[in-house]
């Protein structure tokens, strides 16, 4: 981070391994890609990393181990028997880990886990809270700790938080099956920035969200009440160099040339997995069954390392799947196998990193095939080891990596007939190919390595954060507000210009239940009544629904874009040059979308047509917008038409009509001291260009917008126009009391 802000690193396991011989505490730095890429960061200046040692250490010894991992930059989490088993093997490993890998029937839900999930969240939040101040930039990393962001929000409002998740976020079907997942996302939320590895984890994040919490979505940014979070994918990479640079040690080179030898030159085949069902492994060994099968000659002639690191073998799911796995192994290596060789050499245990890295280089083709990973190491620890360029990597399009090494040979490891061909191709590679395919591949690994990836994240929020800080500049705050109502309170002939629907009133889902309610009405009536004000009303809605609702107000109107127009003697009139032969032909065309698709329906006003898919199932209305605008956009062109994409609606009207011209018409009639304009969608974007420079201009919401100010939500709207409108005129002292009452409670939500 460019910036000199403190950086607070948060994970569920501190980057050591700390073992206990009877009270004497050692500590040993881990190697892992995760470790090395935010060491650049925690080691530096003031900055920390906080989280469980790893062990439970007794309450005698809490200091002394405090004392150690302060001098390595690291602050402990200390957790209980109890906590590692609810929280970390239950909740994080039996709940979401199978959720989110999408193994659904795996998962547990159970309410006790859940309880300590969210009480050792608290715990690292009252830690954090300790230390953090509202000037830190705090980093909190996966799915062990996806209520931590919100917490501190709570306490620390204006902080710093980014939320990195390693697994996958699985797609809004799976995901809504998990009995707390509104907590879950909320607590994400509490972040500015969360990242993924995957554009498909964002999308099916933002999926879940609008779906379950109702939140609206721009891009990839989501409104969390008046914060902006941004959500993108930031894929891992590894220290390539530290790779590199080891597969040409002598010792590896060693190893090496002895291993060859071992396996007397056979063709080598290396697959490095932890132990678990999301890796695929028995599905690997079936294919690798088949291939030998349907390929006689190899025997003899190629051999398989595995090595499986050992994780959880007491746990149901993991030791089924280990004694799946032997007995597939004893199988193939009893069915296939010779007096002098063995398809499988099978390892259960964990290798030292040059002995791994002497696999990388010896192996010619690699086999990374999980059912599901978020990202995956290991496949592009092979690419960077691979220094002669000369090797295959046959990757599962299940496993993030996927997005970024398209010049693996791709397997999906449900289809083992494919997968087995593949490991043939494999196999059968020409050098050249494989110079070039992993040349490519060498590319992409070195230039976003993990330093990079910690260079991204890090901008990127500091990025989001500068982006909240100047919407909220913009933001009408108590000064600001005080501000306005002086220079209103001073002018003697005002022009005040509001649009109605997301303005005034909340969207509904019928656009025709968007009646004012009393409150509003009394409030518009005081600005009518004020006889220094002039209030005009700017709307898309037909005349016939602005009149029977607001008819009564001492107002000037602005219907339909401008198509139709009220002026203060109450008289509507419309723009007779307005060509309307373009109607048929349009309405035809939304009329196929509009039986084609349930909840949807069309508007006819005078000079427009308007497509409503507020009513449709969330996505299916965006997609048959985007076809129906595909469908009528060559005939809009010609015939001097203007399509509106505002929210849940496509409207098409004539080039001719919109608000800024019609709000002309106000603004030439007189000399104001004091000109207004409030409006909340794109529509209204025509009446702030209109206006004179002096003007207050105010968009609702936080989208971009040529607006001076912004405003949140219409109950603010009706908040900040009731301070104006306060009919006692009160003198400045009263007006500022007032002006910061903003807990009016208005009728709808
Ligand atoms: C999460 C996500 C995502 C393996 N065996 C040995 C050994 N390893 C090292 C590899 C590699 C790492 O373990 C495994 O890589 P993963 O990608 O599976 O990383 P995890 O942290 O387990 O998983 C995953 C990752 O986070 C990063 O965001 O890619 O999708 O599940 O670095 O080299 N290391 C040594 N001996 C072994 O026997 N020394």
């Amino acid at each position: 981070m460019s910036s000199t802000k403190r950086i607070l690193i948060v994970s569920n396991r501190l980057p050591v391994k700390i073992q206990d011989n009877e009270g004497e505490f050692t500590y040993q730095n881990s190697e892992g890609g995760l470790a090395t890429g935010l060491s650049s960061v925690y080691q530096q200046g003031d900055n920390i990393w906080i989280g469980w040692p790893g062990a439970v250490v007794a309450d005698n010894q809490k200091l002394k181990v405090i004392g150690a991992l302060e001098e390595r930059k690291l602050h402990p989490v200390f957790l209980t028997e109890e906590e590692v088993s609810d929280f970390y093997e239950g909740f994080s490993n039996e709940t979401i880990w199978p959720l989110f890998h999408y193994f659904p029937s795996y998962a547990q839900f159970e309410p006790r886990y859940w309880d300590v999930y969210k009480s050792v969240n608290e715990k690292y939040a009252e830690i954090i809270l300790n230390i953090a101040t509202k000037d830190d930039v705090i980093w909190i990393h996966d799915y062990q700790l996806m209520l931590l962001p919100s917490l501190i929000r709570k306490k620390l409002p204006g902080v710093t938080i980014g939320f990195f998740q390693h697994i996958p976020f699985p797609s809004y079907e799976i995901f809504r099956l998990l009995p707390w997942r509104k907590e879950i996302l909320c607590g994400i939320l509490g972040a500015d920035l969360v990242g993924f590895h995957t554009y498909d984890d964002t999308r099916h994040f933002i999926d879940s969200v609008t779906r379950i919490l109702g939140n609206t979505a721009i891009a990839n940014e989501l409104m969390v009440e008046d914060r902006k979070v941004v959500i993108d994918a930031f894929p891992i990479g590894i220290d390539y160099e530290k790779f590199h640079k080891l597969s040409e040690d002598a010792t590896v080179r060693r190893n090496e040339r002895k291993l060859k030898k071992l396996i007397n030159n056979n063709k080598l085949l290396i697959s490095i997995d932890r132990l678990d069902y999301s890796k695929g492994i028995l599905h690997r060994l079936k294919a690798f069954r088949l291939l030998l099968e349907r390929y006689p000659d190899l025997k003899g002639n190629i051999r398989l390392i595995q090595l499986i690191v050992p994780s959880r073998d007491n746990v149901a799911q993991y030791k089924e799947l280990k004694e799946e796995m032997n007995r597939m192994v004893t199988d193939i290596n009893g069915d296939f196998g010779t007096f002098s060789w063995q398809p499988i050499h099978h390892f259960y245990r964990s290798f030292p990193v040059n002995l791994l890295s002497t696999l990388y280089k010896a192996a010619d083709v690699a086999l990374v095939t999980p059912m599901r990973d978020g990202m995956n190491l290991v496949c592009k620890e092979y690419v960077a080891s691979k220094v002669d360029k000369k090797g295959v990597l046959v990757l599962s399009e299940m496993a993030g990596a996927s997005r970024e090494l398209s010049e693996a040979l791709m397997v999906n490891p449900n289809d083992i007939w494919d997968f087995c061909e593949k490991i043939y191709a494999a196999l059968e590679m020409p050098e050249a190919e494989q110079k070039r395919r992993m040349t490519s591949m060498q590319d992409v690994v070195s230039k976003f390595d993990v330093f990079t990836w910690v260079k991204n994240f890090t901008e990127r929020l500091e990025e989001v954060k500068e982006q909240q800080l100047s919407l909220s500049t913009r933001i009408i705050n108590f000064e600001t507000r005080s501000k306005i109502a002086s220079q209103y309170q001073k002018a003697a002939k005002r022009l005040i210009l509001l649009d109605y629907d997301g303005t005034l009133v909340p969207f509904q889902n019928n656009i025709y239940s968007a009646v004012p309610d009393a409150p509003l009405l009394n409030l518009l009536e005081k600005l009518c009544n004020d006889p220094l004000n002039k209030l005009v009303i700017t709307s898309g809605r037909d005349y016939k629904t602005l009149n029977t609702w607001l008819g009564h107000l001492n107002a000037g109107m602005i219907a339909e874009h401008g198509a139709w127009y009220r002026t203060l003697d109450g008289q509507w009139h419309n723009r007779r040059d307005l060509n309307n032969e373009w109607r048929n032909e349009v309405y035809n065309v939304m009329d196929v979308y509009a039986r084609r698709t349930p909840g949807s329906y069309i508007e006819e006003k005078s000079y427009s047509l308007v497509w409503h898919y507020r009513r449709v199932e969330e996505g299916l209305g965006e997609l048959r917008a985007r076809a129906l605008m595909d469908d009528i956009k060559h005939f809009i062109a010609d015939h001097g038409l203007q399509l509106l994409q505002g929210n849940k609606v496509i409207e098409i009207k004539s080039m001719a009509i919109n608000k800024g011209k019609a709000a002309k018409r106000w603004l030439e009639k007189d000399d104001y001291d004091f000109i207004m304009a409030i409006g909340d969608d794109h529509t209204d974007e025509d009446t702030f260009k209109a206006m004179p420079s002096s003007a207050v201009t105010i968009k609702v919401g936080n989208s971009p917008s040529s607006a001076i100010y912004t405003l949140n939500s219409y109950k603010e709207v009706r908040n900040f126009l009731s301070v104006l409108a306060n009919e006692e005129m009160p003198g400045e002292q009263n007006m500022l009391r007032k002006a910061i009452i903003s807990d009016v409670q208005w009728p709808r939500n």
